[in-house]
């Protein structure tokens, strides 16, 4: 192989909330980097997931959901922040719509901001295994198949890291990027964040999978200390934030219940993803608003794009 021939770069992945970004990531990587759970707007910083290939190198950018734009208070204003970098600053982006139409003018306005960041890009419908497909969708696909623009439909959740249409995918998004000297990370990282990170994030998976309504929108995960070389297990203590006084009770739940299962399930996941065993320390404190103050988002890891 001609080193000429190698490419790599950043692919950024850009759809609505809940279309199944985070979740292809993970396909595409073959490992957990981002968590996944059944509620919007689940992603809320950039997560970086590396797929190594003898042809090259691409890194996918998993970032939130695009949202509406009359929800810019907080931290939605810095989630959109977010968006807007992960656009400006990756080499190709990855459209990602899910079957289900659910809000046309929305999908259209996506497609517009990608159009006007002018980088190669290619398409991946999901959830192909739902029965609710819509005919504008399918006008939309022909389109973009008639000028050139790949387009990929697929059930992610039937799919394995090593299935052919995954294979194909990743070939398509590696003919978008550069060609590149070298790799740009480590071949055997598959993730630029660190454990501490994937703790907390595991954590806050937990809260938006067992915790209803607005409660899990208001947290925030932090991991106050991370020990791994003080004997066989992995010592992790964290706190989970809230910003209402009265979703404490909620999250620590009846004789500490709650906040119990939080824990053994993001500790059964943490242990499954470094393969050995995690003592977790969990607590629940009130942030009052965090979700509105920019120092305390800034404190919590959600920095406010400048741009
Ligand atoms: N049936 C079906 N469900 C899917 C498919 N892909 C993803 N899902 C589910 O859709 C939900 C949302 O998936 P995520 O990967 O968290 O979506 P996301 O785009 O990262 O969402 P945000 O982070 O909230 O913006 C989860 O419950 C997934 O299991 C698919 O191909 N078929
Ligand atoms: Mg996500």
């Amino acid at each position: 192989m001609r080193v000429a021939d190698y490419r790599a770069g950043f692919v950024g992945l850009v759809g609505l909330p809940n279309a199944g970004k985070s979740t292809l990531t993970n396909l595409l990587v073959g490992e957990k980097v981002s968590i996944v759970t059944a509620k919007a707007q689940t992603t809320r910083q950039r997560v970086s997931g590396v797929v190594t290939m003898e042809q090259g190198q691409i890194v996918l950018v998993d970032a939130p959901g695009v949202i509406s734009a009359d929800q810019t208070q907080g931290l939605n204003t810095y989630l959109q922040g977010e968006l807007v970098d992960l656009i400006e600053e990756s080499d190709a982006l990855l459209l990602v719509l899910q079957r289900e139409l659910l809000d046309l003018n929305a999908v259209r306005a996506m497609i517009d901001r990608v159009e006007r960041a002018a980088k190669p890009w290619a398409v991946v419908v999901t959830k192909m295994d739902l029965k609710l497909g819509q005919p504008e969708l399918q006008e939309l696909m022909e389109g973009f198949r008639h000028r050139g623009i790949p387009v990929f439909e697929l059930a992610l959740l039937k799919l394995k890291a090593n299935s052919p249409e995954v294979r194909a995918l990743k070939l398509a998004l590696l003919e978008l990027l550069p060609e590149s000297p070298a790799p740009l990370y480590d071949p055997e990282l598959y993730t630029t964040q660190s454990q501490r990170q994937l703790a907390a994030e595991l954590i806050r998976e937990q809260c938006f999978s067992l915790l209803h309504q607005e409660i899990p929108y208001g947290i925030a995960v932090r991991v106050l200390r991370f020990i791994e070389d003080d004997g066989p297990v992995v010592k992790v203590y964290a706190e989970i934030l809230v910003n209402k006084d009265n979703h404490k009770g909620i999250v620590v739940g009846k004789g500490a219940d709650m906040v119990r299962r939080i824990g053994s399930q993001a500790r059964q996941e943490l242990e499954k993803i470094l393969g050995r065993k995690v003592f977790l320390d969990l607590h629940v404190a009130v942030k009052k608003d965090w979700v509105k103050n920019p120092g305390i988002m800034k404190e919590l890891g959600y920095v406010i794009s400048t741009k």
